[in-house]
């Protein structure tokens, strides 16, 4: 049956490598992190996240970082992996990384669409949505970055399912999306949700579906603007800063928009190097200049998280 349905299970986590390396920091570092499975994909592959905790079983305030949710910004799995290890290594010898985890937990999903991400390295390196079928339709796959229930279905996303940014049948109708919002929701003190992309090298918050203002703009707008310029102070990377709608385009049902709409007040996207020139492209050797000056972004906003 499924290999009537053209599923093709012989790539499976063996492809995944990077499933191996978080298999290997919850080994190296078993009292600070530890790989969950929160749910499965279309295609049958396994979702881990890595949980770092120094809470013993308390639960903590909790900030999600989420990557390659478009398969094809290959920088943002990367970043987050290199991510994953940085956090390991520098708990108790960074003072901040070390107060961030007394504080809160942080959870990391760095494939967040594993189906797009395999089918990038074997099919076409271009490929942005998940692989579901589509009822009706010879297309395949959902914008997985228009399928969260927030103004589902309006502005800046298409009912086409041969549209780049499809948003699916209903809100959650992919199983990647509806994983990471059930885990999100039971678990119930997530105050942060930060959300990788490529590329463009901008820092956004919500709305994304409205040009209005979110009731926390101006507190969004502070952080964002320090954690560009701790960005930036790494090798000079500059980074625009604004609200997704105005800063790029209308675009509706997206994670940090349901993230904030529902009491997630520290919501982000951060569009990772470069701006056009290798695009989606980016050569292997800007991997770990990029994973250097995002981590001082991104640890400017987990202490404004702690803190506040
Ligand atoms: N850009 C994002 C996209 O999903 C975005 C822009 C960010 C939209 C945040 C909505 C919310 O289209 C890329 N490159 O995917
Ligand atoms: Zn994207």
């Amino acid at each position: 049956f499924l290999k009537s349905q053209g599923l093709d299970y012989s790539v499976t986590i063996e492809d995944l490598q990077i499933y191996h390396e978080m298999d290997s920091i919850a080994t190296d570092f078993p009292e600070l992190a530890s790989r969950v499975k929160i749910g499965e994909t279309f295609e049958k592959r396994p979702m881990y996240v890595l949980k770092f905790s120094t809470g013993g079983g308390k639960k903590r305030p909790a900030i999600w970082l989420n990557a390659g949710i478009h398969s094809r910004e290959w920088i943002s799995q990367a970043t987050a992996i290199w991510t994953a290890r940085k956090i390991v290594t520098d708990y108790q010898k960074d003072p901040a990384v070390t107060s961030i985890l007394e504080k809160v937990d942080i959870f990391l999903l760095p494939v967040a669409n594993p189906d797009g991400y395999v089918y990038t390295q074997t099919q076409n390196r271009l490929w942005r949505k998940t692989r579901s079928r589509n009822p009706g339709s010879r297309c395949i796959g959902v914008d997985p970055n228009r399928n969260w229930n927030a103004s589902f279905g309006g502005e800046g996303a298409s009912d086409n399912p041969c549209s780049e940014v499809y948003h699916g049948s209903h809100p959650n109708s992919e199983v990647e999306v509806k994983s990471v919002v059930d885990f999100i929701q039971n678990h119930g003190h997530f105050k942060c949700f930060i959300d990788l992309h490529s590329y463009s090298q901008l820092l956004m918050y919500p709305y994304g579906y409205t040009v209005k203002k979110a009731p926390d703009a101006e507190e969004l707008d502070d952080v964002a603007r320090s954690a560009a310029e701790a960005l930036a102070s790494h090798s000079g990377t500059k980074y625009r800063v604004g609200p997704t709608c105005t800063t790029v385009y209308p675009a509706s049902g997206s994670s940090i928009d349901w993230a904030y709409d529902n009491g997630i007040k520290y919501a982000f996207t951060f569009e990772l190097r470069d701006t056009g020139h290798y695009g989606f492209l980016l050569p292997a050797n800007q991997i770990i200049p990029t994973a250097e000056e995002t981590w001082l972004g991104l640890k400017a906003i987990m202490e404004h998280v702690r803190d506040n």
